[in-house]
């Protein structure tokens, strides 16, 4: 496969850019080799600036829930453009999409726009703190909330995967209000509660871990959270930044029927655009200024680019809500046919899937905790990896990240992806 023009233009970018890249994950640092520079994409595919052509999986990391470049999303971002990009003052668009979710999502009452996962995170966490008027909080080991200082302790995703679980740079007095348990260990945050009695305002979790690799939470184990939220006062906040409208048009709060406190967006609701929200209960969102006292703000939040891309693509969710009937088929088509080939292979390696998320762990057994997630063999992921690239097959760089299947994908898509699946674990185990 010709990658020289990548390959060049890597070169130039870590000259000027650290690591090459705008984020860590997509420098191919844990898989080996030189990123690929994409030129374009459409529907299910992506083209590099050399005219390769692969399947993709990643789908910009989540929001590509249609696939890329959807003619809906496209058709209302050109003709938004034409009234300008952006005004610094309030629209009716962000309105209309803070109802559309409202509507869609049963825990949110109201909702503030911002232009990160991160910042979402962020945001629900010190809305928590301000609400409770307690500093502590608990997150999960391996669960990524994005790199806001105090979240950057034993986190997932390209910091799991660059191996730098707790980051230099963040200060122990960052960290000291950083409470880490066990995902699906209610015993590891009942300890926590016990130890820091009324010094917690908030828990956040990922419901379906995205940034282990997909992990699901066990039912009784969040149902346990949700209660132990209730009795000691605790802020419970889901972090949907992934699984929002990914799992259902209710997000995780649409498969486990619990109800969180405040839940955290991104990726889907700005339709591929820079985007993030956090909402929730209405008792809590108002202390949030200009409201209350609680300061957040954004140049660019609720913007109408990234509000239009988002509307387009909640509206179409809320229309057509047989595109998860859909994407079930297809996932669950894409899962039995990596398990046949791994029968056929005597390998038993973990297949994790929630809805259209999955993730292949190169470990034989059971994968339900970040404990087991991370025997996983990395070494042998990049193999794979890359095996799958060269048939035209492009995964998620990492081990420890999801793989997203759209309903752009055909069936002609996931045969050749599951054939590819099988040359390349034959190759390389
Ligand atoms: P951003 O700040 O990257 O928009 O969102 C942070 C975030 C928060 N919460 C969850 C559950 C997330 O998955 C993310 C970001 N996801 C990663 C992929 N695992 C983004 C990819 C990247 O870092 O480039």
């Amino acid at each position: 496969m010709n990658t020289i023009r990548s390959a060049n233009l890597f070169e130039e970018a870590k000259q000027i850019i650290p690591g090459g890249v705008n984020s860590p994950v997509r420098a191919f640092k844990s898989v080996g080799g030189n990123p690929l520079f994409i030129e374009k994409g459409k529907g299910s595919k992506i083209y590099d600036v050399d005219g390769n052509e692969f399947i993709e999986y990643i789908g910009s990391w989540g929001p590509h829930l249609f696939g890329h470049n959807p003619r809906f999303i496209k058709d209302a971002l050109i003709k938004a453009i034409e009234n300008g990009t952006s005004f610094g003052a309030p629209t009716e668009l962000e309105v209309k999409i803070a109802k559309l979710i409202i509507d869609l999502v049963p825990s949110v009452e109201m909702i503030r726009m911002v232009n990160s996962g991160t910042e979402a995170t962020m945001s629900a966490v010190r809305a928590a703190r301000g609400y409770t008027g307690k500093e502590k909080f608990i997150k999960f080991e391996g669960c990524y909330h994005g790199h806001a200082d105090y979240f950057l302790i034993k986190a997932g995703s390209g910091a799991l995967t660059l191996g730098i679980p707790t980051s230099p740079g963040v200060t122990k007095g960052n960290a000291a209000d950083t409470l880490l348990a066990d995902y699906n260990n209610i015993d590891s945050v009942k300890r926590l509660v016990k130890a820091n009695k009324n010094e917690i305002a908030a828990v956040i979790i990922e419901p379906v871990a995205g940034n282990m690799g997909v992990v699901r939470a066990d039912n009784k184990f969040m149902e346990d959270l949700r209660n132990i939220c209730n009795e000691e006062k605790i802020v419970l906040i889901f972090d949907e930044v992934m699984t929002g409208f990914r799992l259902s048009a209710q997000g995780a709060q649409g498969i486990y029927y619990i109800k969180p406190d405040l839940v955290t967006f991104g990726k889907i609701i700005g339709g591929g655009l820079p985007v993030g929200a956090f909402g929730g209960k209405k008792e809590i969102m108002e202390i949030i200024a200009p409201a209350g006292p609680v300061y957040q703000a954004g140049t660019l939040s609720g913007n109408p680019l990234a509000m239009t891309a988002g509307y387009a693509a909640l509206t179409h969710i809320k229309n057509h809500p047989e595109v998860y009937d859909e994407l079930e088929q297809k996932s669950a088509y894409l899962e039995m046919g990596f398990k046949e080939n791994m029968k056929k292979l005597r390998k038993n390696f973990a297949l994790n899937r929630v809805g259209s998320m999955m993730t292949l762990f190169f470990f034989e057994g059971n994968v339900n905790s970040f404990q087991a997630a991370v025997k996983s063999d990395t070494t042998l992921f990049g193999k794979y990896f890359h095996e799958m690239l060269t048939r035209g097959i492009y995964l998620a760089p990492a081990q420890f990240e999801a793989i997203f299947v759209s309903t752009a994908h055909s069936n002609q898509d996931l045969d050749k992806t599951i054939k590819a699946n099988f040359e390349s674990l034959k190759g390389i185990v």
